[in-house]
């Protein structure tokens, strides 16, 4: 993968928890480092399919300037999303801001802060067996896309499906998505507990009945196995409520443990 560098831009804003921070502006450098692929833009030798550096000092300057945070951690992560969301070509980046007038009081060489936000394409299965399915599936839908670094690129066809697993009495009605996220996995896990809570979602037994479930199937190429949240989804291939849309959506997404393709699983 080929990068865009950014060292030493320095910007003088008002960031800090100090009162006299908000008051007085000090300098601060940035960093950043966009992974790109830039073999259009080499090929064609086009600004046009490349992401113009000055336009990014430009962006970084002006988001830096109009904001005050307390932390430069905000600063930070807030300036690598910008720029992740206004370059579609971005599939990671990362910002250091140093502070080297940090009001330290002993003498030091560098402060600085390093985030990282990277672009993956997420691909999610919902499910529904209580109240009005249909509805329920379109209003998550329309809420995962609302929000903010959450962009739903396909959604598959709805079809119902005989409850799985032993405990639901209803039929559901599943679907699935891929999407593109620039949220890291724990934070789209929590936005979307808040989908499933906003949605009448009541956690009771597990594989019962609910108004909404939304999994997690893959996390780009993740293998993820934590407390809550495992990914790839650990039944999936058992399910055909989950792999009949998949192969729909994404019959060439070649799976990081099986690697098989969808289509063939
Ligand atoms: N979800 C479950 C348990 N069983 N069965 C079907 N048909 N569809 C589902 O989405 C489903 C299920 C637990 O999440
Ligand atoms: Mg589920
Ligand atoms: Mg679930």
């Amino acid at each position: 993968m080929s990068a865009i560098t950014v060292r030493g831009l320095k910007v003088t804003a008002r960031h800090g928890v100090l009162p006299e921070e908000k008051s007085n502006p000090q300098p601060f450098v940035f960093d950043i480092n966009m992974d790109c692929d830039l073999y259009a833009a080499a090929a064609g030798d086009d600004l046009l399919k490349t992401v113009n550096y000055a336009e990014v000092c430009q962006t970084v300057t002006d988001f830096c300037i109009s904001n005050t945070f307390d932390l430069i951690e905000t600063l930070a992560y807030k300036t690598a999303f910008l720029l992740a969301e206004k370059y579609a070509l971005i599939k990671a980046v990362e910002v250091t801001v140093h502070k080297p007038q940090a009001p330290v009081g002993l003498p030091f060489d560098d402060i600085s802060v390093t985030a990282r936000v990277e672009r993956n394409t997420v691909i999610l299965s919902l499910g529904s067996s209580e109240g009005d399915k249909k509805a329920t599936l379109d209003g998550a839908i329309a809420e995962l896309d609302k929000l903010r670094g959450v962009t739903v690129l396909k959604l598959s066809d709805y079809i119902e499906t005989a409850p799985y697993g032993g405990a639901a009495e209803n039929d559901f009605l599943n679907c699935a998505l891929s999407a593109e996220c620039l949220l890291p996995p724990r934070e789209l896990l929590n936005k979307i507990h808040e989908i499933e809570a906003e949605f009448g979602r009541v956690r009771k037994t597990r594989w019962g009945d609910r108004t909404l479930d939304i999994d997690i199937v893959f996390f780009g190429n993740k293998i993820i196995a934590e407390e809550g949240l495992c990914v790839p989804h650990p039944d999936y291939k058992n399910r055909t409520f989950v792999l009949t849309p998949l192969k729909q959506i994404v019959p060439d997404f070649v799976c990081p443990l099986f690697h098989k393709r969808i289509a063939d699983m």
